[in-house]
């Protein structure tokens, strides 16, 4: 006898399709009506609003291979390049970065190095709740001797085991990478050889970190001058360095200039295109990498091809008998801008949640209702899956389908169906499959092995890896362009060639200034909210649990203890969180790893505490990535009898805003554009 299901509706498995009904609830249907509804609609978009109108969210958790034939749909079926991913919320800054120094958007280092490694730097990072795979390679190396730093405004776990942390107001990274970089041209520490035969830019650069001075940077950055010194001399003297970065760095509304900032220290010291020493940022989802590789962006093609190459398009319409649109589609950013215009009318949302992921969801739910017509493919009901006009229960890649799937060290990996799928869910290609069918594509897939080598013969960086290969070396990481060879693990080598036509293009110095958060801290908001996660749950809580347990705490606002003492607040009281955008209620959390002025939630929890009611829509420029990470909040003591959920006025809780020295302090550090003058760092 099968056991009856006893958990709650919400963490229950889709196992049918779902259709709006003429009362508008999602009520239960075929796989042909629903798969009727969907096409209909999407047919439908593009017939009377052109094929722009149309946009996918492409599933950061689901193969290569499923990536893959989104992008295809959405490109040959379609007729637009409107694809994009949750790599748009994350790491769009690190291969936006990463590509303009370099010419490719992947880390530069394999997981193995962080071993065989004399210094690690985590910054913005805290892997070990977030990467802890990763961070498993951290503690052999710090076990082979390996020095651990620290670079994060919270004194994080990641931080307990660092040697050093340098604990820095949120959003000041550019200032200290700044003083950093003249530190080490000070000291002369820099590497000259390297700079001279593989960069271009260096001038400028010494020109621009010249008034950040280890006592400007340690008043905007609250990092003592000392300890900026430290990891200067630490980096620039060390054989083989790491510089890890994560979202510390990227959600930021100039992301990619922060990004900029890190590679500049690479570039001055030479840690990069060598065995141990590299720049690594640790992406997000299991297949975040993979998806971007597999061209589920908006500007470029399968293999990381731009979609403005002539040639590149060519080869593309030959394949797939079709006409590539020669211009970029619209990143997911754009997209939601575009629902508020109106121009986009269609969206085909696979495996993404963000009415609850996007910054300012108050204003994400708006848009995604607007929409004429929402189809959402997902492995559970989503609040974004309840906006929607069809739901379609797809398997679950990690476990229930065949594939590949590529990590942070570009190592494309195989993974395997172990267990049947629930009730009626398909695959998730089929299911587009049967889409593109519906709308007079014929394309038949035997298997997922069929997919990869469609991929093979367009991608040349994929070329070499072959379903048996990937099981015979397990794994390959990319480029692998050679059925009988596999490369360094390593990127850039080339930029160490003594012969000028094999070292190639150089890679720029980045000049990029300091620019404070959009969102000011000032008397109104006086506290920095910065958002994050914690190792017991995963994003929207989607996949692990929306809701506290007993097992594990559920959302609360982290302060410190001075900042509590001064509300009046201790660990579990219920305080109103407000910003310039929503209010939310949850419990305090009492946390002597953060400091003065600042507060932290994460976003795990959005069924209770929705999180993202509270954060800034200011997207970075170049990559348009949203500042998840710095929000101007106040919190309210709740007082007596007031329940979570009801909103005290304002009015009476004036008097228990902080206006104490340190968060006044952090306020002015944080709210002030300083560019100190060259003159202010002379006195030095
Ligand atoms: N357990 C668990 N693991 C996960 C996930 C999960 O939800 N749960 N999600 C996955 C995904 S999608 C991603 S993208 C990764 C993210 O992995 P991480 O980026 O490591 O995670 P976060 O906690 O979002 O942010 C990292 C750190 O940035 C710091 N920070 C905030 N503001 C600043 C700043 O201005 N400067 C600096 N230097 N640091 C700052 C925060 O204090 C935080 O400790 O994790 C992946 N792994
Ligand atoms: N405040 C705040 N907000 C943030 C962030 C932050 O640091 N702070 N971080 C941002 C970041 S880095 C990210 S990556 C986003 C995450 O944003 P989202 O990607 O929108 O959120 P997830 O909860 O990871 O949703 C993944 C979805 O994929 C579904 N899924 C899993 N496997 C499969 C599969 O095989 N097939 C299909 N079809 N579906 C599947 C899951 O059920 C889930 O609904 O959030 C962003 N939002
Ligand atoms: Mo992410």
């Amino acid at each position: 006898m099968k056991k009856k299901d006893r958990r709650p509706e919400a963490y229950r498995r889709l196992t049918h399709p779902l259709v709006r009904d003429g009362h508008g609830s999602l009520v239960r249907a075929s796989w042909d009506e629903a798969l009727d509804r969907a096409a209909e609609g999407f047919a439908r978009a593009r017939a009377e609003h052109g094929p722009d109108a149309f946009g996918m969210f492409s599933c950061s958790r689901a193969t290569n291979e499923m990536n893959y034939v989104a992008q295809k749909f959405t490109r040959v079926v379609m007729g637009t390049n409107n694809v994009d991913s949750c790599n748009r919320t994350c790491h769009a800054p690190s291969v936006a970065g990463l590509s303009a120094a370099f010419g490719s958007g992947g880390g530069t280092s394999s997981y193995e190095e962080v071993e065989h490694t004399d210094l690690i730097v985590m910054w913005g990072s805290n892997a070990r709740f977030a990467h802890p795979i990763f961070f498993q390679h951290v503690l052999k190396g710090i076990h082979n001797g390996a020095r651990l730093y620290a670079v994060d405004p919270r004194r994080t776990s990641t931080a307990e085991w660092a040697e050093h942390w340098l604990g820095l107001d949120v959003g000041t990274d550019i200032p200290l990478a700044h003083a950093i970089g003249r530190e080490i041209i000070h000291a002369g520490l820099a590497n000259h050889a390297f700079i001279r035969r593989a960069t271009s830019g260096f001038e400028a650069y010494a020109e621009e970190v010249e008034p950040w001075t280890l006592s400007a940077a340690e008043q905007v950055t609250g990092v003592p001058a000392a300890a900026i010194r430290g990891l200067a001399h630490a980096y620039a003297t060390a054989e083989r360095a790491q510089l890890c970065w994560t979202l510390g760095i990227t959600e930021h509304h100039n992301g990619t200039d922060n990004v900029r900032a890190l590679i500049n220290l690479a570039l001055l010291t030479g840690h990069v295109g060598r065995y141990g020493s590299g720049l690594q940022p640790l992406r997000g989802q299991n297949n975040v990498q993979g998806g971007g590789d597999m061209g589920a962006i908006p500007n470029r093609l399968p293999g990381f091809q731009d979609l403005l190459d002539p040639g590149v398009r060519e080869k593309f319409e030959s394949a797939w008998s079709t006409v590539i649109r020669p211009r970029y589609g619209r990143n997911l950013t754009e997209m939601f801008e575009a629902m508020e215009s109106r121009e986009l009318r269609a969206v085909y949302c696979i495996g993404e949640n963000p009415a609850q992921s996007e910054a300012d969801s108050g204003q994400a739910m708006r848009r995604l209702s607007a929409l004429d017509h929402l189809v959402v493919q997902d492995i559970f009901l989503t609040k974004t899956a309840e906006l929607a006009d069809v739901v379609l229960p797809a398997t679950a890649a990690w476990c229930e389908t065949d594939g590949t799937t590529t990590n942070s060290e570009r190592r494309v990996q195989r993974v395997r169906k172990a267990v049947e799928p629930p009730g009626e869910a398909r695959e998730d290609i089929d299911i587009i499959c049967a889409l593109a069918a519906r709308l007079g594509h014929d394309w038949t897939f035997a298997d997922a092995e069929q997919v990869w080598d469609e991929l093979r013969s367009v991608s040349p960086e994929h070329y070499g890896m072959t379903y048996d290969r990937l099981a015979e070396h397990q794994g390959i990481q990319w480029p692998c362009p050679s059925l009988d060879r596999i490369e360094p693990s390593y990127l850039h080598g080339r930029l160490w060639e003594a012969d000028p036509a094999r070292r190639g293009p150089r890679a720029p110095f980045g000049i990029v200034r300091h620019d404070p958060p959009v969102d000011p801290t000032d008397e109104e908001y006086p506290i920095r909210l910065t958002t994050g996660r914690r190792l017991d749950s995963y994003n929207t809580g989607v996949q692990s649990g929306s809701l506290a347990s007993p097992l594990r705490r559920g959302e609360m606002v982290e302060l410190c203890p001075e900042d509590a003492a001064r509300l009046g607040v201790v660990t579990g009281e219920e305080v109103r969180i407000a910003s310039r955008r929503g209010a939310v209620v949850a419990p305090v959390w009492v946390d002597p790893g953060l400091r003065p002025g600042l507060a932290f939630m994460t976003m795990h929890f959005p069924d209770e505490v929705d999180t993202n009611s509270l954060t800034i829509e200011a997207n970075c420029p170049i990559a348009g990535t949203a500042e998840f990470k710095a929000s101007a909040i106040r919190v309210e003591k709740l007082t007596g009898g007031t329940a979570a959920g009801e909103q005290p006025t304002g009015d009476k809780l004036t008097g228990e805003q902080p206006t104490g020295d340190r968060i006044q302090s952090a306020t002015a550090t944080t709210a002030a554009s300083t560019q100190p003058t060259a003159a202010a760092g002379r006195g030095e």
